[in-house]
């Protein structure tokens, strides 16, 4: 196990340094990396040589040789001339939490689709890094910390590699996405009603979906893996749910947020995130036992914007409601409260996505004249048809359509 330091820069202007102090030690212990002391310094703004002021630098190394660190972890990311400059004067290994987070992601991944996008966010990362005849030390920057990914045979890599090796990626990828593409048009035709978890990673997003599949009536699906630790799910998870009143829908669990996420994960996770993007209606997990749940929110909520996905109906779902009462929170609504864990909660929360879903959808006849067989096809594609008859009068068909059919085809409605 590596020994490090950490240090934050504690800027005038943030509120919640603590808990960002406190995230960037649970992002190591993810790593495996044992925390021997945090460095504290407060400033206005970070240097452009080494983040931190030179005097800091000194005290740093101080810290090294007393505690016989192997590494140093900066709680932002570090510009490349800043690493080299620390990794110069401290004569060990900088990384900051962009690293972090990307090695989490790389030890996590399981899915073809999800080792490709990390090991594309890594390249991306490391592309300005690269510098020709860089030393050896940058190579924890390159391996991460001993984790799969792109590894040691990185350390040879020039920038010309790392190009042809992201513009490969993004081949492989491509391929990938065509592929969930093609099934979820194909939901799309079936119309198929997608509900989208998201939220923090660990608020519970997964033991949700479990708990939720527990409420399905043909519940033969498998559940998907849940753990107290931060990034446990990496890949999408689509499960049936059908509930007591035969309405059906699918439920989707993703990728969690944290702030500060890389930029370049974002982008290389695009593709999984579009299943939140192209969703019928989103439920936002928060995990209401968090004292900074509402800083969680606003990261949530921003990289939903992000992902162009805020015209999207959305319920808040203030989860762990076992451990603490729900807080009162106007601003967030339509909002539930509820335990992934023992169910509280879960008929209510239920009921609003029935609502939400199924609502707006009118049950109708309708008789089509033969000469319009192209408003069926439409409708076909559409809706749910629950029966077609031919007639002599025209096609009688038994459907669903939402309020915008509706009111299109109101002069075939019986
Ligand atoms: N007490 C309590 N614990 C919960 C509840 N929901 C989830 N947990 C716990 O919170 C931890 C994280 O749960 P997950 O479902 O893995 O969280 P997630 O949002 O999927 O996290 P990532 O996949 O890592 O982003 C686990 O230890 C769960 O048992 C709840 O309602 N009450
Ligand atoms: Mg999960």
């Amino acid at each position: 196990m590596e020994k490090a330091i950490l240090v934050g820069l504690h800027l005038q202007d943030t509120v919640d340094f603590n808990y960002m102090m406190a995230e960037l030690k649970s992002l190591c212990e993810a790593c495996e990396i044992v925390v021997l002391e945090t460095i504290i310094q407060k400033m206005d703004k970070p240097t452009a040589n080494f983040y931190i002021g030179p005097g800091k630098v000194e005290e740093l190394k101080a810290a090294i040789i007393n505690l016989e660190a192997d590494l140093v972890v900066f709680d932002d990311e570090l510009s490349p001339t800043q690493v080299r400059n620390l990794e110069k004067a401290l004569q060990i290994k900088v990384i900051d939490r962009t690293v972090l987070i990307l090695d989490i992601f790389a030890r996590r991944a399981k899915t073809k689709e999800a080792m490709l996008q990390v090991e594309l966010a890594q390249c991306e990362y490391m592309l300005p890094r690269v510098i020709v005849g860089a030393n050896s030390s940058f190579s924890r920057q390159r391996s991460g910390t001993g984790s799969k990914g792109p590894g040691e045979k990185q350390l040879e890599l020039d920038r010309r590699f790392l190009k042809e090796q992201i513009s490969r990626l993004h081949d492989d990828l491509k391929e990938l996405v065509s592929i969930r593409r093609t099934q979820r048009e194909k939901r799309k035709k079936d119309n198929t009603f997608t509900v989208a978890i998201t939220g923090y990673t660990n608020s519970g997003k997964s033991t949700l979906l479990n708990k939720m599949l527990e409420y399905s009536i043909e519940n033969s699906e498998k559940y998907v893996f849940e753990k107290n630790m931060l990034f446990a799910t990496l890949e999408t998870a689509t499960r049936a749910v059908t509930l007591k009143n035969n309405h059906r829908f699918l439920i989707t669990d993703t990728v969690g947020f944290i702030s500060k996420l890389p930029h370049h994960l974002i982008e290389a996770f695009k593709s999984t995130l579009e299943e939140i993007k192209e969703a019928t209606l989103i439920l936002h997990v928060i995990d209401s036992a968090n004292s900074q749940f509402k800083k969680q929110v606003d990261v949530v909520e921003a990289v939903l914007k992000n992902l162009e996905a805020k015209d999207i109906p959305v319920i808040y779902v203030l989860n762990k409601l076992d451990l603490l009462p729900a807080p009162e929170i106007s601003q967030l609504s339509p909002c539930v409260s509820v335990s992934a864990v023992t169910g509280e909660g879960f008929p209510e929360l239920i009921k609003l996505i029935d609502n939400i879903l199924y609502n707006s959808l009118h049950r109708v006849r309708m008789i089509i004249p033969f000469e319009k067989g192209n408003i069926y096809s439409f409708l076909k594609d559409k809706t749910q048809i629950f029966s077609t008859e031919y007639l002599d009068d025209g096609i009688h068909i038994d459907a669903e359509l939402n309020d915008h059919l509706f009111n299109l085809y109101k002069q075939y409605i019986i």
